[in-house]
């Protein structure tokens, strides 16, 4: 019965992801949706990576916790349209929750959308947001058994960022073990290491998203 129920709520949610991937398409709009366990630096990175666009970017952010607005605030300091999903109680964003937020915006005026996840390595796996591109984030205060751990999210993420290198030095965290781990899971899976907060590999995060938003709109890269 169980597995009836979350059958239905899955196949609805497959439904409403093709319509908004099909209104991305249609208005040339990259989506990406940033996954990580609790408090891996997914608003950080993104708080970077708004602080180095220049501002006349067509760039929104769409922030999922379960409760508060503190990463809403963090993030729209950068001065682009910034809203907070709070699900009030589910670990995950659904392709209903982005619906409803995307609502009053034009999304012709939008190249790219970032949604950051509610912090959780497990739920969001299986819930499609009609994004381009899962990418998992990794930080090496958690272990680098964790792609064998959670495999779904890493096998279904096209980039793993595996951050907070600068704490490296305190931390018995293999970085090496932690990317042969990931490509275990995925092979094909393109890994960047980054610090938010010496901003170490940024420039790499920052090239591999370009990339990956002009093959999604199928513009012709030149690398
Ligand atoms: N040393 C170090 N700390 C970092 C780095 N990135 C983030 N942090 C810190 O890690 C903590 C959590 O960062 P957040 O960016 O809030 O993490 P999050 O993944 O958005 O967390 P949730 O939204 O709660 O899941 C904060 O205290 C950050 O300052 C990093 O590269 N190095
Ligand atoms: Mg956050």
């Amino acid at each position: 019965m169980r597995v009836k129920v979350e059958e239905k709520v899955l196949n609805e949610n497959q439904r409403l992801a093709q319509e908004l991937r099909h209104r991305f398409a249609e208005n040339g709009v990259f989506v990406a949706n940033l996954i990580s366990a609790p408090g891996s630096g997914k608003t950080s990175l993104l708080e970077r990576t708004l602080a180095r666009l220049p501002r006349d970017s067509r760039v929104a952010v769409l922030t999922g916790d379960i409760q508060t607005e503190n990463d809403a605030r963090r993030l729209e300091k950068a001065g682009f349209p910034t809203k907070q999903i709070t699900t009030g109680g589910t670990c995950h964003l659904d392709a209903r929750m982005i619906t409803k937020a995307i609502a009053d915006w034009k999304l012709a005026d939008i190249d790219t959308l970032f949604i950051e996840n509610v912090g959780n390595l497990v739920c969001p796996s299986s819930y499609d947001l009609g994004e381009h591109a899962k990418i998992v984030l990794l930080s090496v205060t958690e272990g680098e058994d964790k792609p064998l751990k959670y495999p779904a999210i890493f096998a279904k993420s096209e980039l793993c960022v595996i951050n907070k290198v600068d704490l490296l030095p305190y931390v018995s965290f293999d970085i090496a073990q932690a990317r042969a781990n990931a490509r275990m899971v995925h092979p094909d899976m393109e890994i960047v290491e980054t610090s938010c907060t010496t901003q170490t590999g940024l420039d790499d995060w920052l090239g591999w998203l370009e990339r990956r938003r002009r093959m999604a709109v199928g513009e012709k890269v030149m690398v």
